[in-house]
């Protein structure tokens, strides 16, 4: 059988996925690269480092985050995508505005990784007009809220059949199923328990067919289980979930710590399949 590609990129082994955050507020770094000139340095330490896609986003996510206008997140995000897209990186863009994602495609990004699945107004069509690959991401209600009492009864199941209909609509839509990878939202309504019976149980989610993403890099299940360390002391606990999630089958890792990151996975796959 061929081996899996996403993007143009092969995925015979797991990939990196750096974040390039171009926000005035983000949890991991207080805002540091909202200077787009520094988000395009970090994003280029990204691809030296062994990052093959670079993630760009304007808008933070992070539980209780403030929502940002399209003008506002265009006008962020366009300058530093432009940068990289033009030295030759493959971009995503974090987003879940159709308009944002039409001008990020336009300024060169290839994926577009939506934290809402393409749920909001017009992503379906902006996504499949613009030829995109897509990251469809589970999230159990919205930033402002999403932390306030995650409840499910069978977290991974319910989840698993959220991506499958939203596979389906994408392909309604007229996105191939080859351009379309999977993320349960690791954090995005979850309590820790949710979040680590996730990670468990990822191998449950590659029957649906499509390669998986995992975001866990500095989220704060990480503290909860173990000595509520600040984002920027949680790498160990970041690339020990990673590993969980390599291990059953995750395929694109979205983290900050790309260096760290790619030696771990180099380490772990070297004793897994004694290279
Ligand atoms: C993710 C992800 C993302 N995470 C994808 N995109 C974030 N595809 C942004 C916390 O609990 O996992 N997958 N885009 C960042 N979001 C969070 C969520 C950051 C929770 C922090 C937490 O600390």
């Amino acid at each position: 059988m061929a081996e899996a590609t996403f993007a143009g990129l092969l995925l015979d082994r797991p990939i990196i996925m750096g974040v390039v955050n171009v926000t005035p507020d983000s949890f991991s770094d207080g805002g540091e690269t909202f200077d787009s000139a520094a988000a395009v340095r970090r994003g280029r330490e990204h691809i030296k480092a062994g990052a093959q896609i670079l993630d760009i986003g304007a808008e933070s996510t992070r539980p209780g985050a403030d929502p940002v206008s399209p003008q506002d997140e265009i006008n962020r995000a366009r300058p530093v995508i432009e940068a990289l897209a033009g030295g030759g990186a493959v971009i995503s863009v974090d987003t879940r505005k159709a308009e944002v994602m039409a001008a990020a495609l336009k300024a060169g990004a290839s994926i577009i990784n939506d934290i809402a699945a393409l749920t909001d107004p017009g992503a379906l069509d902006a996504a499949a007009n613009g030829g995109a690959s897509v990251i469809l991401m589970h999230m159990q209600g919205d930033p402002a809220t999403m932390q306030d009492a995650p409840a499910y009864r069978d977290a991974p199941k319910e989840i698993r059949a959220f991506l499958a209909a939203r596979i389906e609509a994408c392909q309604a839509a007229g996105i191939d199923k080859a351009r379309i990878a999977i993320d349960p939202g690791i954090g995005f309504g979850k309590t820790p328990r949710h979040n680590v019976e996730i990670v468990s149980r990822l191998d449950e989610f590659l029957d649906l067919g499509c390669p998986l993403v995992l975001g866990v890099s500095r989220k704060s299940f990480i503290a909860s289980l173990s000595r509520d360390a600040p984002p920027r002391m949680r790498l160990g606990g970041s690339l020990a979930a990673a590993l969980a999630g390599v291990k059953r089958g995750a395929k694109i890792l979205r983290v900050h710590d790309v260096a760290e990151t790619r030696q771990a996975l180099d380490v772990w796959e070297a004793m897994e399949n004694e290279l």
